[in-house]
């Protein structure tokens, strides 16, 4: 199945305020917020603002000032939650294979604990 950007999508709707969050951090072009179903002590993710169902559609289509908005705000929340120390993961699914539920970019931000290998 290919992934087209749905306006219906949840996180379109989080974005315009349509249904709430448990927001982590805002900025001009990037939204955080806790995961509804965290599978981790810290599970935050991070969205663009802006319309793009993945991290090619991301790359390819943003402008500089929201490349460096997202990425820059994916730092931050990492800061802020304090798991640097001990480290993290980030994930971004995309497409059928990456079972990716909601077709608006996200990483997910996960800490907190030991996270277990995940590639051999
Ligand atoms: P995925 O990478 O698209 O598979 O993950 C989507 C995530 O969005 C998943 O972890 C859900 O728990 C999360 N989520 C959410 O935080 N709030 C929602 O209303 C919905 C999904 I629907």
């Amino acid at each position: 199945m290919a992934y087209t950007y749905d306006t219906e999508n949840i996180f379109a709707k989080i974005l315009r305020g349509e249904i709430p969050n448990d927001t982590v951090l805002e900025t001009e072009h990037s939204l955080a917020f806790n995961d509804i179903r965290p599978q981790a002590p810290i599970h935050v993710l991070v969205i663009p603002r802006g319309a793009y169902v993945n991290y090619d559609d991301f790359a390819s289509n943003a402008s500089d000032a929201e490349i460096v908005d997202y990425t820059r705000a994916i730092a931050k929340v990492c800061e802020m939650k304090g798991v640097e120390a001990d480290g993290f993961r980030m994930i971004s699914n995309a497409g059928e294979h990456g079972v990716q539920e909601v077709p608006h970019l996200h990483v997910h931000i996960l800490g907190g604990r030991g996270l277990g290998r995940m590639l051999e």
